[in-house]
């Protein structure tokens, strides 16, 4: 029953959604200048639980003129890097304040189990802005010598890249949110956010949290609106000197075309396809739930799900079998449930094109070795599924499904170099994890994947410390770690003669 779901929903959490749930830009909550607003929907029920303000066009060209504003001149333009630190620390200690509104915003606004919101996403977000903080002091450029004939002092400088638009999808919204906004603060950049269409509540809160901390007007402007209007604008804007976004390939390329304008800078986080390696000597006591979780963790939306799996034909039966037992084990239901381990799929859309894989893997000769329906009768929920002796031809093996899905394959092979062939036969190059006793081989393997990341022995390991990004068409660029930097900051050389 909705209204059941509704008691449980905390005090501080129901005054929020009755709103206002503007747009913050140049420091103020606003309307959208069109007066629209759209409604935002729980995934487990369907139900409208809030309306926000559609922001388009013109609304990117306010945030736009206020967030140059605020680089240009006003406080965040002079501020020591050690004042951008002590914003930072003091947004993430109000994030700690209010962690588990947060936890319950993301669980209603995207269906993740508030479990799993409160251990992952919200520590996750907290984290990233703690450990960015901490570089805003350390953001030196360096002295260099030349062989130049003549006798001159040379050396580096590094400045924020400038007014920077993030667009941001809707499967972790508050970590995607802390992924972007984080980095681009301590470099000293000002923002415009875009949201996902599906999930802008975090971050409006977070927004609030931002004006409580005190950082200056305009320096981050948040917009909730649809990719096709406010999410186009941002990207094609003239004013805007780099855009980051995270999302479909198909969006990035979209993105990019846009970018050509200004030629604004431009990284991407875009699409996966992970393979997971299992060996024959792998322990399968930590290799069967560490494969089950690797995709079935969030929903399995998750851009680096381990969602090829490849096991050595030893092995083959014993971990399928074991993984369609974890997968049976899942608690699915509503997210606000405390005992939910898996929710429904973020909206209706993702619902039907994840059932649609499902069904086109069916028709294409898989065998359902677990799953493959829907769960309940109502919201978007799917049964975890894992989809045995799949092969490189078919559709649910070449393409992301962003859903509970796992292809499974046997390999009966001993050559390296052909066994990381098949895991490398993707257009994406996200991730991948290997799990094998043999310390010699892991790394042996690890070196031959093209992919941004490689866990061996486990999957879905993140870390503020940590680049992230993709090789192939899984992105531009790195997020994260010290390297994020190069994304968000220029370098300039200063030549003097003596
Ligand atoms: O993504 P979109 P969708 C993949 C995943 C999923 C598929 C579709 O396979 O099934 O994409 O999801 C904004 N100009 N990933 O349709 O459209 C949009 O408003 C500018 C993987 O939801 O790429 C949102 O803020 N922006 C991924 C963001 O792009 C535009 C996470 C992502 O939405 C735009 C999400 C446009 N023309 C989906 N069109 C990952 N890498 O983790 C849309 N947007």
């Amino acid at each position: 029953d909705p209204a059941l779901v509704l008691d449980r929903v905390s005090k501080p959490v129901t005054e929020f959604l009755n709103g206002p749930l503007g747009l913050l830009i140049d420091g103020e909550w606003s309307n959208a200048q069109s007066g629209k607003t759209f409604d935002v929907f729980d995934p487990a029920t369907g139900q409208v639980i809030a309306k926000v303000a559609e922001g388009a066009a013109a609304d990117v060209d306010r945030a736009a003129v206020a967030a140059r504003r605020a680089f240009e001149s006003g406080p965040w333009a002079k501020m020591k890097p050690a004042d951008r630190t002590q914003l930072l620390l003091k947004l993430a200690d109000l994030m700690e304040q209010h962690a588990d509104e947060l936890s319950e915003i993301e669980s209603l606004d995207n269906g993740k189990p508030v479990s799993v919101a409160s251990v992952a996403d919200i520590p996750g977000s907290i984290a990233m802005f703690r450990y960015m903080a901490g570089w805003a002091t350390k953001l030196n450029g360096t002295h260099i010598n030349l062989s130049a004939p003549g006798d001159y002092h040379s050396y580096t400088t590094r400045e924020p890249v400038g007014v920077v638009g993030q667009i941001i999808p809707w499967n972790f919204p508050l970590l995607m949110a802390a992924w972007k906004l984080a980095p681009a603060l301590t470099a000293g950049c000002t923002i415009i956010l875009k949201t996902a269409e599906q999930t802008p509540l975090s971050a409006i809160r977070l927004g609030q949290l931002i004006q409580e901390a005190g950082f200056p007007k305009g320096v981050v402007n948040i917009i909730s609106g649809f990719g096709e209007t406010a999410g186009a604008a941002l990207a094609a804007h003239p004013d805007v000197d780099k855009i980051a976004f995270t999302g479909s390939t198909e969006v990035g390329r979209l993105i990019v075309k846009a970018a050509t304008g200004n030629l604004k800078k431009v990284t991407l986080e875009l699409g996966g396809k992970s393979p997971v390696i299992v060996f024959d000597d792998a322990d399968l006591d930590v290799t069967v739930p560490g494969v089950a979780s690797g995709i079935f963790f969030n929903q399995g939306q998750t851009c680096c799900a381990g969602s090829r799996l490849y096991v050595h034909e030893k092995m083959f039966d014993r971990v399928v079998e074991g993984i369609a037992g974890e997968a049976e084990k899942i608690k699915i239901g509503h997210g606000l449930d405390p005992a939910t381990q898996m929710g429904p799929l973020v909206s209706e859309e993702q619902f039907h094109r994840v059932t649609g894989y499902i069904a086109a893997g069916r028709e294409e000769g898989a065998r359902v070795a677990t799953g493959g329906e829907r769960y309940g009768d109502r919201g978007y929920f799917v049964q975890p599924t894992v989809l045995a002796d799949t092969n490189a031809s078919m559709k649910v093996v070449q393409e992301e499904i962003f859903g509970p899905v796992l292809c499974a394959e046997r390999f009966n092979d001993d050559d390296l170099d052909r066994i990381a062939k098949i895991a490398n036969q993707s257009e994406y190059g996200l991730a991948a994890s290997v799990w094998t006793r043999n310390v010699s081989l892991a790394h042996k393997m690890a070196a031959r994947i093209k992919a941004g990341t490689v866990w061996v022995n486990c999957h879905n390991i993140f870390d503020a410390a940590l680049p992230f990004g993709g090789y192939k068409q899984s992105g531009w660029g790195r997020e994260m770690g010290e390297f994020v930097f190069q994304s968000y900051l220029e370098t300039k050389a200063v030549t003097i003669k003596l």
